[in-house]
């Protein structure tokens, strides 16, 4: 069974790691460079970098700090924010960035993610699709865009079946209700994901323990977990953390002493 993936998120407002709590009341987490070589050397298995401000500034993620980022990584590097041309996703991709992550451009114009996959390929691409609750969506979902702010009328299960059609790589789901709560990850939504797409899906927003880690695998079936508060505040070590998955038989990518790689459960 291919390894499950532990990635941690460095949002990023003005060159510095933030982190709020349902994307409000952003507060100084630390310097984006240096947490991206703890995470590397604990054995992260990839790494988000998402520009949060660079939606909201009708601009592109900055790539200075994305290539200062990846040079430091042996992983491989995932970068959001701002997002919205094919020049854009080679220019993050010239950066050092493996993968790209679209979110409110997919929602203006959903043809933009055929265009990334036919000219990036699908590897390359994945689709961020922010929600939160609302009894009023037939699944139970609204996606949400610009920051988790501006609604879009949309369901999540109608967004991620459209995505998949369109040949995105991977979806990064953000329970906006549940980030920064450190209260646990909505696996209600995951699984209704993951039984509707058979798409890579990584889980996003809320996680506070080692236990919500393996409940986001083995109750909401997803292929990733990403991570912020969780890891910025030094609450778990990512190598405590897959300890723990082992022992539960949750497989993931173990990293020796020399850097090297194996999957061991
Ligand atoms: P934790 O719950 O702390 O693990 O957060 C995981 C995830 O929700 C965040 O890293 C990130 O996706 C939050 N996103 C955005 C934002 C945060 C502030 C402002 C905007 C955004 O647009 O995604």
């Amino acid at each position: 069974m291919k390894p499950k993936r532990i990635i941690p998120c460095l949002d990023v407002k003005d060159g510095r790691v933030v982190k709020g709590i349902q994307f409000v009341r952003l507060r100084d987490a630390g310097d984006p460079v240096e947490l991206a070589e703890v995470y590397n050397r604990e054995g992260a298995d990839e790494l988000v970098l998402l520009d949060v401000g660079a939606t909201g500034e009708g601009r592109l993620a900055r790539l200075d700090l994305v290539r200062r980022v990846a040079e430091r990584l042996t992983i491989p590097l995932m970068v959001g924010g701002g997002v919205s041309r094919v020049e854009d996703v080679k220019a993050l991709q010239d950066a050092g960035a493996a993968k790209v992550s679209i979110g409110s451009a997919a929602v203006r114009d959903p043809a933009f993610i055929d265009r990334a996959v036919g000219a990036c390929g699908r590897a390359a691409i994945i689709v961020a699709v922010d929600v939160r609750r609302d009894s009023e969506a037939p699944s139970g979902w609204e996606v949400m865009v610009g920051g988790g702010r501006q609604p879009t009328g949309r369901d999540v299960l109608a967004w991620v079946r459209e995505l998949e059609a369109r040949g995105a790589g991977e979806l990064l789901i953000t329970s906006i209700d549940a980030d920064g709560t450190q209260d646990g990850y909505d696996n209600e939504l995951y699984r209704t994901v993951t039984d509707a797409v058979t798409l890579p899906v990584i889980a996003s927003g809320g996680a506070g323990t080692v236990a919500h880690l393996k409940d986001a695998f083995i109750e909401g079936k997803v292929d990733a977990v990403l991570a912020a508060s969780m890891f910025h505040y030094g609450k778990v070590r990512i190598s405590e953390a897959k300890a723990y998955l082992r022992r539960h038989g949750v497989p993931v990518r173990e990293v020796t002493v020399d850097g090297s790689s194996r999957t061991e459960i």
